[in-house]
């Protein structure tokens, strides 16, 4: 499952700074050969602690995350649907994606000005315009579409299955300063706004000057703002909870690895996400708990404890059960 979301908003709200930002951070998570596809689109690690922890405990050859693709949008402005800026180039990069990371600008600062030019006054109403701008040239992109399918085909669009942007789940991101990070009124309004859509909170600025630094410095510099999550581990919390999906993991010498799926998948379909044939020749599943793996030291003494199980097609799977599939191909 590869799970791509797409970062718009205003001009000048910090989009690209929180790209390269998320990218970053997302090197640095795990080891793995992350990438950039283009300079507007990169692969990310989803960071796990959990990977590291089952990594020793099997002594390990590799590791290898979960990922999120984050494509950096650009272009869309007011009147984009009428063909201002990149007119709706950006709108086939939103239509690949499952969600949408909505960046809006909620710092002030008199060097960086605002798309419309206006001077910063009221953070709040301020914000709330940007929102109304960028969500109704999403509508308006979606009926522009929908008048096309009518004209073309003689059908009613709403029977076909189109994937209109004004679907896709949103989350947003409110880039604030340094005090709004930490201005619990601020923010509840914030999100007053979009709820009951997921709301986050960043600073994108702090994230960029983090680039440097190793995980623990990170650590300790977001909590000296009194930030406990960077922006990935926020935004990819965010995105798991609104699209409904949860990992599991699979362990052993070779590798070690996390698997996304949706919640209330079963233990044939989560096979399916390793490999079709697991899914076709799903015998069944031995699955012991992480918290119990890592509780009792190893896979032996959890079978000793008698806490591995042996489950069947109908399992329902649960967020970090470490597995392993009996199939036949
Ligand atoms: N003061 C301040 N400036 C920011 C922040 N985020 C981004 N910027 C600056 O705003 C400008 C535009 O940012 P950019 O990421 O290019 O915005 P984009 O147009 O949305 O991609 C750059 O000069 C950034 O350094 C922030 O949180 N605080
Ligand atoms: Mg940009």
């Amino acid at each position: 499952m590869n799970l791509k979301i797409g970062i718009v908003g205003l001009p000048n709200v910090g989009k690209s700074t929180l790209f390269n930002a998320l990218t970053n951070a997302g090197a640095l998570a795990a080891n793995y050969p992350f990438a950039t596809i283009e300079p507007n689109v990169g692969i990310v690690p989803v960071p796990d602690e959990r990977l590291d922890v089952l990594a020793k405990m099997y002594e390990t050859d590799k590791i290898v995350p979960a990922t999120v693709e984050f494509v950096d949008i650009a272009g869309l402005v007011e009147g984009a649907s009428k063909g201002e800026g990149l007119g709706n180039k950006f709108l086939a990069h939103i239509r690949e994606c499952q969600a949408i990371c909505h960046v809006v600008r909620a710092f002030k600062s008199s060097d960086i000005v605002r798309a419309d030019n206006k001077p910063e006054d009221d953070i709040l109403k301020q914000a709330k315009d940007d929102i109304d701008i960028i969500n109704l040239e999403l509508q308006l992109a979606d009926e522009e579409t929908k008048a096309k399918i009518a004209a073309k085909r003689k059908k009613d669009p709403n029977d076909e299955n189109i994937p209109f942007l004004t679907d896709k789940p949103v989350i947003y991101m409110f880039n604030v300063d340094e005090n709004g990070l930490t201005d619990n009124d601020l923010k509840s309004n914030l999100k007053d706004l979009v709820k009951p859509a997921e709301a986050i909170f960043v600073n994108a600025k702090l994230e960029e000057e983090m680039s440097g630094m190793d995980r623990n410095e990170r650590k300790e510099f977001l909590e000296s703002y009194g930030v406990k999550d960077d922006a990935l581990g926020e935004l990819i919390k965010a995105a798991y909870e609104t699209l409904g999906l949860q990992s599991f993991l699979t362990a052993g010498k070779k590798e070690c690895r996390a698997w996304t799926i949706k919640k209330g998948a079963t233990a044939p379909e989560a096979a399916g996400t390793i490999h079709t044939d697991f899914e076709r020749g799903f015998i069944a599943a031995s699955i012991c708990n992480y918290d119990d793996l890592k509780e009792l030291g190893s896979e032996q003494a959890v079978r000793a404890a008698g806490k591995l199980r042996t489950e069947g097609k109908t399992y329902i799977m649960q967020d970090g059960d470490v597995v392993e599939f009996k199939f036949n191909v």
